[in-house]
């Protein structure tokens, strides 16, 4: 069911090269741009009709408008199921008290007397959010996308979904739900390259947005790419990842349920298993089929995405290998189950987010650990962070020099602009002391 990499006897080879050797999803976004780049020019050129036409086509809905109406998202929220409503309010109270934290304070330093930088964050004017539809409706989603947006004091949110065949054309009610109880109330039935053409561009119903972001599949994934530069986006949502690194003393039972949690979103989600205990392997691999048997999405998604190229059980020497695998895996979720858990977390470098010993599982972070669930996938974490009020901020320096200050520094400046043979630049200075570098404190 899942496939074994056996890293054990030789030593390990460095960086990329032991990056090749571990298993990883095909998710070619490159080849879908050319599938999306006309369907976002079209939404460039003919706005809503075109998102309209889309919907009829891809979401197979006959939409008259793409605006989600004021009473829809009211009525929605009054359908919502309590339970769900209580553990959606729990989960929002607990990701807003982490990611309040997360905002950062205007800093000023004082580099020479008179000469002072100051640093204030300034959060993005308007921001288009993504929540899927199709296989993956989450309105947790809908959570960890708005709730480090609102932290960050964007004024504008608005959110897109794809129209449900089966709900009348409006995306699906959770979502809708999900989105009246942050208080988001401009929301659009639109999904996939078209939505985000939509922020992009704008169109008669939509003012355009300065960011994008969220999770998708590989066309939002493709429209996000064809856009980078003209508006923010957080990273490329691929398919999701465990890793989890652990040893004789981890319990099986929790392996392997955390293993099929994360192959239950996608047939190509990726699970690894990184462990120097031969026997703990054997275990884990004993309980997947039980636990499979008893559980949904069998063979759609779990069972394709286990025996997928992407997963796979690691076997190495020792944790110290282990350690260097998972590092070299950067795996969107890594799990550590292993005796002094915290002790190898603080040292791990490439992950999205870190789950320490055997009561912290990557589902709590789904929903309800206050951490933010929009991760780097695709080994993305060696360079990338997760969502969170920082992907919303933007740092501006505020750079503040008196005439003395100035005065101190000229001849640095002209000198550096002379080497770049850029003398206009050190002109700039010049002009303000009568065309000469001045002396020191010059008047
Ligand atoms: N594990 C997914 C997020 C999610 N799980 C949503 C449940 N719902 C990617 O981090
Ligand atoms: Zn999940």
């Amino acid at each position: 069911m899942i496939s074994r990499i056996d890293l054990r006897g030789d030593a390990l080879p460095e960086g990329g090269a032991l990056r090749d050797l571990l298993p990883r999803a095909e998710f070619d976004v490159e080849a879908a741009l050319e599938k999306v780049r006309p369907i976002c020019e079209d939404v460039h050129h003919r706005g809503t009709a075109a998102l309209i036409e889309y919907a009829q086509k891809f979401d197979g809905v006959t939409l008259e408008q793409v605006r989600v109406p004021a009473e829809a998202l009211k009525a929605a929220l009054d359908e919502l199921d309590p339970a769900v409503r209580a553990a959606l309010e729990e989960s929002i109270r607990r990701a807003r008290i982490v990611h309040r934290e997360q905002r950062r304070t205007e800093h000023t330093t004082q580099v020479v007397p008179g000469g002072t930088v100051t640093e204030k964050w300034v959060p993005v004017e308007r921001v288009g959010l993504y929540a899927p539809g199709g296989r993956s409706v989450y309105p947790s989603s809908v959570v960890m996308n708005v709730v480090p947006a609102q932290e960050a004091g964007v004024e504008s949110i608005a959110l897109a979904s794809p129209p449900q065949k089966d709900f009348g054309g409006l995306p699906h009610p959770t979502i809708l739900a999900a989105c009246a109880l942050l208080g988001v109330d401009e929301v659009y039935a639109a999904g996939g390259a078209q939505a985000v053409a939509m922020f992009a561009y704008g169109t008669e119903d939509c003012l355009p947005a300065n960011m994008v972001t969220g999770p998708g599949n590989i066309w939002v994934a493709a429209a996000k790419r064809y856009f980078t530069g003209r508006i923010g986006i957080d990273t490329e949502a691929g398919p999701t990842e465990i890793a989890v690194l652990a040893d004789s003393t981890a319990d099986p039972v929790h392996v392997a349920a955390d293993l099929i949690s994360q192959a239950e979103h996608d047939p190509l989600a990726a699970a690894v298993l990184v462990t120097d205990s031969a026997e703990l392997a054997d275990a884990v691999e004993r309980e997947l089929e039980p636990q499979i048997a008893a559980t949904r999405h069998v063979e759609d998604r779990i069972k394709p995405a286990l025996a997928g190229k992407q997963s796979a059980i690691v076997l190495v020497d020792s944790l110290e290998d282990g350690l260097k695998v998972v590092d070299a895996y950067g795996a969107e979720h890594l799990e550590i189950q292993t005796a002094d858990a915290a002790a190898w977390a603080a040292r791990v470098r490439n992950a999205g987010a870190i789950f320490v010993g055997p009561w912290a599982p990557v589902s709590l972070g789904d929903y309800c650990a206050g951490s933010n669930h929009v991760l780097p996938t695709g080994g993305c974490a060696c360079h990338s962070s997760g969502l969170s009020v920082q992907s919303f901020l933007r740092g501006i320096h505020i750079v503040d020099y008196t005439r003395d200050a100035l005065a101190e520094v000229t001849h640095h400046v002209v000198t550096l602009a002379e080497a770049e043979d850029l003398p206009a630049h050190g002109a700039a200075l010049k002009a303000r002391f009568g065309g000469a570098v001045p002396d020191k404190h010059s008047g």
